[in-house]
């Protein structure tokens, strides 16, 4: 697979280098047990910064079908603080834009309908759109309208002549996800009424340099966005970054950006855009040591667990995310340190950590093991989980959080 060489929003070929993680697998490509003794695909990971539009990016361009239909394993609902998150957001829709059974809600990336669910009892006409197919099944079976496929151009256009144009448009954690990004972002221009409201969030570039959140990195990320990036972006396609909100618990800082095709921008916009300038997100220098303080944080987080293992202690982890897999292929855990990751959706159950081949398992083996420590690797849910296990570290079981730096919890 080449490497890209141009931006993939603003075509720019000056694009500079900060961070390698060497090669690593697919993040969601979880191993089954008869495919152990199988060599598993690796892909090189390396992240640049666009000195055109200042979106920072990776050079490996997976094909999506590989990421998201064969290999994905994600389902929204298994957090109940995204589930919270979700219903806050679609209640505030409803209220905001007032809307009813006339209108048209699209969600892309619509998952297990984690979120469109709360429309759909509401009476308000809402169409997912998600080619992952366990997902896309899941959401139908909750009442949710799905598209599988993938979105752009093509199939903004064949949903616009069947439904009309969206009044609301979500689109939670999928622009990051998107090799053409300019045929996404034109798909949403596409679709959208003159009137309509698009909501994009994603994590902040900004917290993930300054967090050091490094493991958030993987193959079905392509971007790492700042609202300097989406700014451009949307501006492209004849829309406007009008409004931005902060979420700084959800996915380790998380940006939600209201976008519209008519220009209306807020003064929290315009501090969030000043306030990026002013700490450099927009300029090469904001990333130029992070491949350092990453580097550290391995290092790090390697003397801590082997440390414990001198010791004679009993490591386990607890989250077979996407962003855990990163975290073990680049700091180098496998089964010399972890016994088992545990995981609470059951798709994951049975299955192996991709490289790494640590068993995941039901949530319930850590009481029935009681390993001496638990590294989170989902640690952007450390309070649900924490609280979850109060039975385990009411035993005397501890837990590492392995960013911003490696520490145990106390
Ligand atoms: P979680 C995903 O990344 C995938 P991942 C995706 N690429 C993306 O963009 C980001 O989210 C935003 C489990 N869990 O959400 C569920 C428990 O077991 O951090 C998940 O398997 N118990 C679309 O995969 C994993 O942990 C719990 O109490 O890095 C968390 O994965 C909770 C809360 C979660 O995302």
């Amino acid at each position: 697979m080449p490497d890209v060489v141009a931006c993939r929003s603003c075509e720019s070929t000056e694009l500079k280098p900060f961070l390698s993680l060497g090669h690593t697998p697919l993040p969601d490509a979880l191993v089954s047990a008869d495919r152990l003794g199988q060599a598993c695909e690796v892909f090189p990971l390396d992240v640049v910064f666009c000195a055109g539009c200042t979106l920072v990016q990776i050079l490996e361009d997976v094909p999506p079908e590989q990421l998201f239909v064969d290999n994905y394993l994600y389902f929204s609902s298994f957090s109940d603080q995204l589930l919270r998150h979700a219903k806050e957001h679609a209640e505030t829709l409803i209220a905001s834009r007032e809307l009813d059974s006339s209108s048209l809600v699209v969600e892309l990336a619509s998952n297990d309908g984690y979120l469109l669910k709360n429309f759909v009892s509401h009476g308000i006409r809402a169409v997912g759109v998600d080619p992952a197919p366990d997902q896309a099944q899941a959401a139908r079976e909750v009442g949710v309208t799905t598209v599988e496929e993938f979105f752009g151009v093509d199939l903004a256009r064949r949903l616009r002549a069947e439904h009309g144009p969206a009044d609301v448009i979500v689109a939670n954690n999928v622009m990051a996800h998107v090799p053409a990004l300019n045929d996404f972002v034109g798909g949403i221009a596409e679709l959208l009424a003159d009137d309509g409201l698009v909501t994009v969030e994603n994590p902040w570039v900004k917290d993930l340099v300054d967090n050091g959140e490094f493991d958030t990195i993987y193959h079905e990320h392509f971007y790492y966005y700042s609202c300097t990036s989406v700014d451009a972006l949307v501006r492209r396609h004849g829309m406007y970054l009008n409004h931005v909100e902060y979420f700084p618990d959800l996915h380790g800082g998380t940006l939600r950006w209201h976008i519209g095709k008519q220009e209306d921008v807020s003064s929290e916009a315009r501090r969030v855009l000043l306030l990026e300038q002013k700490a450099g997100v927009d300029t090469f220098e904001f990333y130029a040591d992070f491949g350092h303080r990453v580097e550290q944080t391995k290092v790090k987080l390697r003397e801590m667990l082997e440390a414990v293992k001198a010791d004679g202690g009993r490591v386990a982890a607890y989250g077979a995310a996407a962003k855990g897999s990163t975290m073990l292929n680049y700091v180098g855990l496998g089964t010399e340190t972890l016994d088992f990751v545990v995981d609470r959706n059951t798709y994951k159950h049975g299955k192996y950590m991709p490289g790494v081949h640590v068993p995941i398992r039901p949530t319930e083996a850590l009481l029935e093991e009681q390993p001496d420590y638990v590294l989170i690797l989902a640690w952007n849910f450390t309070d649900e989980i924490v609280r979850q296990q109060a039975e385990y570290v009411r035993r005397g079981g501890q837990f590492i959080r392995p960013v911003p730096v490696p520490a145990v919890l106390s």
